[in-house]
């Protein structure tokens, strides 16, 4: 097996490992893993640095002096380990207060609570060193369409986001957005609810420049829509600032399995994106490998570990097998009988416009769509086969 180190920049959500498994249906099944033992368990581990929302760190209207202690802890675990502070994130659902959302409840005193909440985290992500600020509007939604007015929560979502950035901007501190988009759960819709929706919306916004995506492998999967186009278009737009890679099989409710432990194929063809899809074959994403996962209900404390390795093994087991997909001959071949690098040359030569186009008798006058009819196939089932007798290690 494959050891993850620090240059492979794997994070874990405080929140992943630590879940205490209780759901809908049923209680917790494990302890609390405290903040500290989970610093020095993830550095073991080859983990390079770990996340948390505040209120994972310090509980719920906990004192300023409980705070302070807790995040000297957590410093002091940093010190001793080496491990950073990636990214931070507020916890704008878990308390009644949030129980109509956030940035978007209706009751604008909630409203204004949730951007002090905020602000005072986006502090505490700077003094961390913390460079990117995750959103993950889980409460911003409705069950009922009369009950939200959705042109006017969106408004109040824009003015929430262009405040946050312009005290960002202000302060003078190294921190971008990421909004994090989900279709349903714990709301019946949730606003924001797809990549596409995310990228629209940033584009209203004061700053879009200070805000980027952290798009979640099974949020875009529950929306029925395949992960690796999602995390291609992010790139297309330069929005890609964070990643939540997780597992999920189908249109169900949110699975958080580990990396991989999903739809395997899609994972594959993800590695493959983030790690070999840049400029001459290198990343394409330099940012952290984060996992948002939930170690399953049935774990027990040992079983907690042994899923955070797993994610990180999956990554780099895949990351493996595309380097020798791409390395092999008989794949280069099906690659380019299938013309997937022509895609990448314009429709268009260099000077053309529409009137050369409309002049050129061969686009069309002359063009014959006669050959594509029982010939001129694209061998994509040829390359599918190939691509996966690599996954299962059959070459
Ligand atoms: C919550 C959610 C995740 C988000 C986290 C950030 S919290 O667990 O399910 O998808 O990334 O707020
Ligand atoms: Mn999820
Ligand atoms: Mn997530
Ligand atoms: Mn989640």
């Amino acid at each position: 097996t494959l050891t993850p180190t620090r240059a492979d920049k794997f994070s874990f959500g405080l929140w992943t490992f630590g879940w205490r498994a209780q759901d809908q249906f049923g209680s917790a099944t494990r302890e609390p893993v405290d903040t500290v033992e989970a610093v020095h368990k993830l550095s073991e581990l080859g983990a390079y640095g770990m996340t948390f929302h505040d209120d994972d760190l310090f509980a719920f209207g906990s004192t300023d002096a409980e705070r302070q202690h807790e995040i000297d802890r957590l410093k002091q675990a940093l010190a001793d380990t080496g491990l950073i502070i990636p990214m931070i994130t507020t916890n704008l659902f878990s308390h009644p207060v949030f129980k109509d959302g956030g940035f978007t409840s209706n009751d604008r005193d909630v409203r204004r609570f949730a951007l002090r909440k905020v602000l005072r985290n986006i502090d505490l992500a700077a003094e961390l060193g913390a460079t990117t600020f995750v959103m993950w509007g889980g409460r911003e939604g409705s069950e009922y369409d009369f009950a939200k007015d959705i042109r006017g929560a969106l408004e109040r979502y824009r003015e929430a986001v262009n405040l946050l950035g312009q005290y960002v901007l202000d302060k003078g501190y190294d921190i971008k957005f990421a909004i994090e988009p989900k279709p349903n759960e714990p709301r019946g819709d949730i606003l924001l609810p797809t990549v596409g929706h995310a990228l629209a919306f940033i584009e209203t916004l004061e700053h879009p420049e200070l805000v980027g995506l952290n798009p979640e492998t099974g949020h875009e999967q529950m929306a029925g829509l395949n992960y690796t186009h999602a995390i291609a278009q992010a790139l297309d737009a330069g929005k890609l600032f964070h990643i939540d890679l997780n597992g999920q099989r189908g249109i169900k409710f949110d699975q958080d399995l580990v990396f991989g432990h999903g739809d395997v194929l899609n994972a594959f063809s993800l590695v493959d994106l983030l790690e070999f899809g840049g400029a001459d074959g290198g990343p394409s994403y330099h940012g952290p490998r984060h996992f948002d996962y939930k170690p399953s209900r049935t774990e027990d404390p040992q079983g907690v570990w042994e899923s955070v390795s797993a994610n990180m093994q999956m990554y780099l087991l895949l990351k493996e097998r595309a380097a020798a997909f791409r390395a092999d001959p008989e794949v280069a071949e099906a690659l380019a009988a299938a013309k997937v690098d022509e895609i990448s040359r314009p429709t268009l030569s260099a000077g053309e416009g529409y009137a050369e186009l409309l002049a050129d008798r061969s686009a069309y006058e002359d063009f014959d769509a006669e050959p594509y009819y029982n010939g001129r196939g694209f061998g994509f089932v040829r390359l599918q086969q190939l691509t996966l007798e690599h996954l299962l290690g059959a070459r």
